[in-house]
């Protein structure tokens, strides 16, 4: 079948889990509400809750109905990421995906309210979904808990960290760089992949292998990001990183371009112990070096 194809069935799926969610009864105000809506219903690639569903369905034969919630919640936990990334106090970017970041149109504090709110009701949406599964409960928890760790202060808020102090003038090496740039976006594109095998139930043997591939499209996928905001800046939809903190601006983009193609060969390698089965994971790594957006 075509890698591009069942990409898309998946985003399909999770986007209509989102709305389905997002059409609930309400009592909170109705502004916090449409800055949510504003940047989750939005559209974007959904590259991790793709890489999440596509994991359990294809590697390990799990039913998507009890994944697509902790896919929504992965997403919810990158939109709040954007939103809060956005913002004045950390990049001040005034256009995401093609259009006004959520603090432009919203203003700055309904911006945050709406980043912590997706936050919050991620692990939310997570929980109320691991107690309908009592016999499955321990991998729930356990997929949680990967899941918060990963995005927290030794991993993606870790890495926002340290970018920020690049931004207000520390040194940033490529020991540094590498820091930033495996915790604040690798981090969660890693947990995307590891999670669904934890809840799977999977054998340390194959997460070891899928951390491996994990890290390295992680790696590779924000180093073609810094190439292609080095290539062409004035693409909105590509983040407008600090060119401090680039990978292209440290080593160049040839370098940074043969670094995410030796990832990316890593990362299919890595899979060999799924055989037959890793084929849409290498189109996927493939994917993420050749993106345009
Ligand atoms: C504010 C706690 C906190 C963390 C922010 C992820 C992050 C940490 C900041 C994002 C900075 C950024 C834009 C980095 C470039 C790589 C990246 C994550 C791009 C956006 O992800 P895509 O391209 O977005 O998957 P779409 O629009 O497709 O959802």
């Amino acid at each position: 079948m075509d890698f591009l194809y069942e990409y898309r069935i998946y985003k399909v799926k999770l986007e209509a889990s989102l709305r389905d969610m997002a059409r609930k009864e309400y009592s909170y105000p109705q502004s916090l509400k449409m800055a949510i809506d504003y940047s989750l219903l939005d559209g974007g690639k959904r590259l991790r809750p793709v890489l999440f569903l596509s994991v359990f369905d294809k590697l390990y034969g799990g039913d998507l109905r009890e994944a697509l919630p902790i896919a929504c919640a992965i997403e919810m936990i990158h939109i709040y990421s954007l939103i809060h990334d956005d913002l004045p106090c950390m990049d001040n970017d005034d256009y995401r995906r093609g259009k006004l970041t959520n603090h432009k149109v919203f203003g700055e504090g309904m911006a945050v309210l709406a980043g912590d709110g997706i936050l919050n009701r991620a692990y939310e949406v997570m929980l109320v979904n691991a107690l309908k599964y009592p016999s499955r409960l321990t991998e729930h928890l356990k997929t949680i808990s990967f899941i918060a760790e990963s995005v927290g202060i030794e991993g993606m808020i870790g890495g926002q960290a340290a970018d920020l102090q690049s931004q207000q003038g520390a040194v940033i090496d490529a020991e540094n760089l590498e820091y930033i740039h495996r915790n604040k976006t690798s981090k969660l594109i890693e947990a995307s992949v590891v999670s669904a095998a934890i809840l799977a139930g999977s054998t340390n043997t194959q997460i070891d292998a899928l951390k491996e591939y994990g890290k390295s499209i992680g790696f590779a996928f924000q180093i073609v990001d810094d190439v292609l905001d080095h290539k062409f800046p004035e693409l909105d939809s590509v983040c407008s990183c600090s060119e401090q903190s680039s990978y292209a601006t440290l080593f160049g983009v040839n370098a940074s371009q043969e670094r995410a193609a030796l990832l990316v060969r890593n990362a299919s390698e890595a899979l060999d112990v799924f055989g037959e089965k890793k084929q849409f994971f290498i189109e996927l790594a493939n994917y993420i070096e050749n993106r345009k957006t």
